[in-house]
Order: structure tokens, then sequence, then C-alpha cells
């Protein structure tokens, strides 16, 4: 009897819990010695190895998958009219988000009544200068760009060359074809690395796990709570409204074929790391068009930060509680306002939404000292919003392709294959 291979998202799904599992109990009960030899000798490795393995892909995906999806659009006008209305989508649910969040910190008060030792000195990185961000995007070196990961500079030269394959016509259509293999190929690199996903998920939980230990969330457990229960009302009600209003399409089945990537979005904490995943996920299982995915998948990672703008509504109202100030209500609009602006400029990577807290937290004159409390169990909470930001990167997507009566329902609606 042929046995039914599991899938590799249930391999995933398994592996993610008995990761938290086994973190919890070497933290609880192994001697320190063998968990540090368990670390460094097999799961750092392990983990580090799927990390590289789906990084690797990111740069030549994003690159080739969108002059790709841009020469396919084809025309300029819907180019703009595509790009218009997701920035537009990204922007204003990152609001919303950091709106919902001031709203339930403000009524939860993390930061009342709980007593926290001085913070430690916390030497802030400098956030990037806004306007710098918007001169940044323009590559002085493509090649320097993809060497170095400039997700802004790949995608601003992208778009540009995919805009020029088009106008260049017939004559553009050999080095399309080849484009549109390449990019196939880098599809199917991708389903070869996601066979190593379960043992890579796993290392990266439980060492995370193991040596941050859950009991770090202890003091600070009034504040993750909150940054959780807001994650989730993003998640369920938002997105799944969105879906369901906007996109008119049936939210459970979105959840059901996107959770493997909110699982690798978990246990990378990084939107980057997601891309290639994200990217296939929609293409192959939510009926999303190469042309549209291509360009708002890694836009969205990029620019997208709805988890991100969680945190930082309710980082802002905990460290003003913990030092007794009362932040008027247009200095909270201040905040909505800045850490909207501050998600467009920053990659997807573990730990970017502290340094673009250090902006918000600078723009209504708070401490940023105040980042020093919360560090220690940023690292947990990066992987929650992390999912959070994947997940509204894909839901503007579906509804954005939708919108241009480009998703596939078939293909949206059909159940998965085993
Ligand atoms: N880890 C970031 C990301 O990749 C989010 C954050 O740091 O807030 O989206």
């Amino acid at each position: 009897m042929n046995k039914k291979k599991m899938s590799i998202a249930n391999q995933v799904l398994i592996a993610l819990i008995a990761g938290i599992v086994f973190g919890i109990l070497a933290n609880s009960f192994f001697p320190k010695p063998f968990n540090e030899g368990l670390s460094k000798w097999m799961l750092v490795p392990f983990g580090n190895i799927f990390l590289r393995g789906i990084k690797m892909l990111v740069a030549p995906l994003v690159l080739v998958s969108l002059i790709v999806g841009t020469a396919s659009i084809g025309d300029i006008k819907k180019l703009g009219r595509v790009g218009g209305k997701i920035i537009a989508y990204y922007l204003l649910t990152t609001a919303l988000a950091i709106t919902i969040a001031l709203f339930v910190a403000n009524i939860v008060n993390p930061g009342i009544g709980i007593n926290i030792p001085a913070p430690k000195e916390f030497k802030p990185t400098e956030p990037p200068f806004l306007m710098d961000i918007f001169v940044n995007m323009i590559p002085t070196n493509p090649f320097e760009a993809l060497v170095k990961g400039e997700m802004l500079q790949i995608i601003v030269f992208a778009i540009l060359f995919g805009i020029s394959l088009a106008l260049f016509g017939e004559k553009g259509k050999l080095l399309l074809d080849v484009l549109e293999n390449i990019n196939e190929v880098l599809l199917k690199i991708i389903g070869i690395v996601m066979l190593f996903a379960p043992y890579g998920v796993f290392a990266l939980i439980s060492n995370v796990i193991i040596f941050q230990g859950i009991d770090v969330l202890l003091p600070l457990l009034k504040y993750a709570l909150t940054i959780i229960f807001v994650l989730l009302v993003q998640v369920l009600l938002v997105y799944g409204s969105l879906l369901k209003i906007l996109g008119k399409v049936n939210p459970v089945s979105f959840f059901k074929k996107f959770w493997p990537v909110m699982v690798v979005a978990f246990s990378t904490s990084s939107s980057n790391a997601t891309i290639p995943v994200n990217l296939e996920t929609c293409e192959k299982k939510l009926g999303v068009p190469e042309s549209i995915a291509s360009f708002t998948i890694p836009l969205g990672a990029t620019v997208n930060m709805d988890g991100t703008a969680i945190m930082q509504g309710v980082a802002s109202i905990f460290i003003a509680q913990i030092y007794g100030v009362d932040l008027t209500i247009s200095q909270q609009l201040m905040i909505i306002l800045t850490a909207t602006l501050a998600s467009i400029g920053t990659a997807g990577v573990p730990g970017v939404g502290l340094v673009m807290l250090t902006m918000v937290l600078q723009s209504v004159g708070l401490p940023i000292e105040g980042i020093g409390i919360i560090i220690g169990v940023d690292r947990i909470l990066d992987m929650s919003r992390t999912v959070v930001n994947v997940t509204g990167d894909a839901v503007g997507t579906v509804i954005v392709s939708n919108s241009e009566k480009e998703l596939n329902l078939t293909t949206y609606n059909s159940t998965l294959s085993a």
C-alpha cells in the first residue's frame, strides 16, 4: 500500500509544535552545558542552513519575478493602477493596525501597576532619516543592490527593467521567455529547500525557547498578551473581513492554504526570508497571477508591516505609562503617522521593528531607554508580528488581484491536494 506522504505543510506544523515543547522541556530540565552543546552542534547549524537556503532565493527571485511580472502587466497604466491600489491598501491597513493597538492599549494599560527594574542603558540604532528612504530607493549600482539584498532598490530596478522590456515589444519576447523559465526554476528550488523546512523550523524555534525561555515573558506578560491579542484581531477580524468584503472571497480558504507561510514567518522572524514561499503560495495555491504577486509581495515585505505597527502602538503606550507620561490624542495621532511612514523604509529582517520604534518614540518625546525594558521579550514577539506582516501582504495581493478580475477563483477555492 503506498503510504501517503505527509505534506510538507503538515510536517512543518508538527515541527513547530515539537520545537516549542522540546524548547520548554530543555529549558526546564536539561543541564545548561547539554543545551549549549546541542545548540552549537545541531540547532544553530540546522536553523541557519534552512534560513540561508530560503534567503539565497530572495534577491534573484524578487528581481526575476518582478521583471517578468512588470513586463507581463504590459501597460504602464495598469501597473500604476495596481501599484496605487496596493500601496493605498498597505498604508491604510498599517494605520488601522496601529489605531486598534492604541485603542486596546489605552483600555488595558499594560504599563500601569507593574514594577519594572530601571531599564538597562539602551543604545538605539539610529533609524533612517525619512527622506533618505525615498532617495536611497534608486540604486547607483543594481548589481551592488542585488549583492546587498537592498529590497527597495531591487524593486525599483526590476520595475524599470520590466517596463522597458514591455516597451521593447516582440524583440524582447525571447528574453522574457528566458526570464520566465528562470523564474520557474527558482520556484522549483524553493520546493527543494522547503523539504528541509521541518528540520529548520524545529531547530529555529527550539533554540529560541531553550535560551529565551517563555518565563522571560512573565514580568511583561500584560504587555506581550496585549500585543498578541491585537495581532489576532488584525489577522482574524480585519483580514478576515477585508477578504470577505473587499476581496469577495472566502477567508477560510485563504487561511487553510496560507498557514505554512505563517509558520515560516514565525520561525524566521523575517518577512524577506518568507518572500519565496509567500510568492509560491500566492501563485500556486491562491490563484494570484504572477504579474501581480511578483510586484506586491516583495514590495509588501518591505513597506507593509501591520504586525510591527501593532507592537509600536502598544510599546509606545507601555513605555509612556512606565515613565508616567500621559500621551495626548495629538501625540497618539503622531504615533500613528510616524509608525505608518516608518514601516515604508525598513527591510523585513529580524528586530527591525525595534529600530523603527526608536523613531516613533522620538516623534512624541518618549525616552528611548524604554526600549531596554521590552527588548528581552522582543524576539518571541517579533516572530508573532512577522506572521501578521506577511499575512497582510498576501491578503492585499488577493484583494487587488480580484479587483483586477485576475484572481483564479477555481485555484483559490480548490481543496488542497494532500
Ligand atoms: N521581523 C520583522 C519582519 O521581518 C518585523 C519586525 O521586526 O517588527 O517583518
